[in-house]
């Protein structure tokens, strides 16, 4: 029933935010997803970062493979580019259409079968890449859409619904994403609003690789108590090492966070992500202790969720292939052609 259309009527009492847009701007079609399903909340906390941040739809091209999770750039951001791709190949057309218009912000949407399984290998060289982008893999555990099948991402020792045990190692993209270099990487959960909005906009306002593992529990197939990525499971064992907020330069924004030691990291953009520490020996500028802490706590059954590493002055791919600016549609026959002093040089240096 996706042809189904909200309402465009905007209700007079709604907040507008710098572009004179209301949140209802930033949505899209009515979901066709389970009542409860997790990545409806993602959509939900997208929209909000989008409005939030001022970023105007149009700037934003949303990219996607296949399942539940990557049907879900239909219910957000109606007036923004979209591209639904084959399984598990979101990631490379993502990194063309970045090389070809780098005046968009790329927002690649993803499951843990997409991009564990069958769209690894286009994960791996996306990431190790640098391409600039916000990747969110919204992580159940199993294939939603194909009815519930254990996914790479599912733990060992996991169960399905109706018993059968998980016996593989599971992949962890975190520890992955860390490992290949991503500038900007994170673990949300969809039932943490309040967590899941800044981490997104700190994505957002990043230069270079972004990456966000959220789990999002699945309703239909992995939310009974063998499940590891159910909703009761995360919360009892979600262990928060930080609390973000992002300043931008523009304007100062009230922060309602207890008193506590803080960490503040400015963008290329000017904005600052400011983090209070929950956990008060976690610094995330550095990968390696990262990566240790999530193999730590993963060993205890424990779900580190937060900013979990940001390097702001990381570089992109477009600064390491030395792109133009300019988008390349609209580059003309002056700047593409060298002309032929130039060729003959060229010629001449080849004899
Ligand atoms: C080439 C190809 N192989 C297999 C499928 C079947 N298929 C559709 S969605 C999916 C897995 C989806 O799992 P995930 O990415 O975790 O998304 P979720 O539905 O859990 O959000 C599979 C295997 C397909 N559509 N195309
Ligand atoms: S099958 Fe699972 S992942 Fe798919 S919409 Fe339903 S709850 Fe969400
Ligand atoms: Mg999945």
């Amino acid at each position: 029933m996706t042809y189904l259309a909200k309402p465009r009527l905007h209700h007079p009492s709604l907040g507008c935010n710098a572009l004179g847009f209301t949140r209802r701007d930033y949505e899209g079609k009515v979901s066709t997803l389970c009542a409860g399903c997790g990545h409806d909340s993602i959509s939900a906390a997208i929209i909000q970062a989008c409005w939030e941040l001022d970023i105007a739809p149009h700037r934003v091209a949303k990219l996607s493979g296949i399942g539940c999770s990557s049907k879900t750039p239909d219910y957000f951001l109606g007036q923004s580019h979209g591209f639904n791709t084959v399984h598990g190949r979101m990631p490379s057309v993502l990194t063309g259409a970045s090389l070809a218009n780098r005046d968009l912000i790329y927002l690649g949407v993803s499951g843990d079968g997409d991009s564990a399984s069958i769209g690894i290998g286009q994960f791996v060289h996306a990431i190790r890449r640098g391409v600039d982008m916000v990747y969110i893999v919204e992580n159940n555990g199993v294939y939603g859409l194909t009815k519930g099948q254990f996914s790479a991402t599912a733990d060992q020792g996991s169960t399905s619904k109706k018993g059968a045990r998980n016996d593989d190692t599971p992949l962890d993209l975190v520890t992955m994403a860390l490992q290949l270099g991503a500038s900007y990487v994170a673990r949300g959960f969809s039932g943490d609003k309040r967590q899941l909005v800044p981490l997104i906009k700190g994505a957002l306002s990043h230069r270079g690789a972004a990456f966000l593992d959220v789990i999002s529990p699945c309703v239909a197939f992995n939310n009974h108590p063998g499940s590891t990525k159910s909703y009761d499971y995360v919360r009892e064992h979600n262990d928060a090492v930080n609390q973000l907020d992002v300043m931008l330069p523009r304007a100062e924004i009230a922060v309602d966070y207890d008193p506590g030691e803080a960490i503040e990291v400015e963008q290329h953009d000017g904005s600052v992500l400011r983090l209070r520490k929950l956990d008060e020996a976690y610094d995330p500028r550095d990968r390696i202790a990262a990566m240790n802490l999530i193999q730590q706590r993963q060993a205890r059954g424990e779900v580190v969720t937060g900013l979990l590493y940001v390097d702001a002055g990381a570089g992109d791919l477009h600064g390491h292939l030395g792109t133009v600016e300019a988008p390349l549609n609209s580059l003309g026959a002056a700047e593409l052609s060298p002309g032929a002093a130039t060729l003959g040089k060229i010629n001449a240096g080849m004899r």
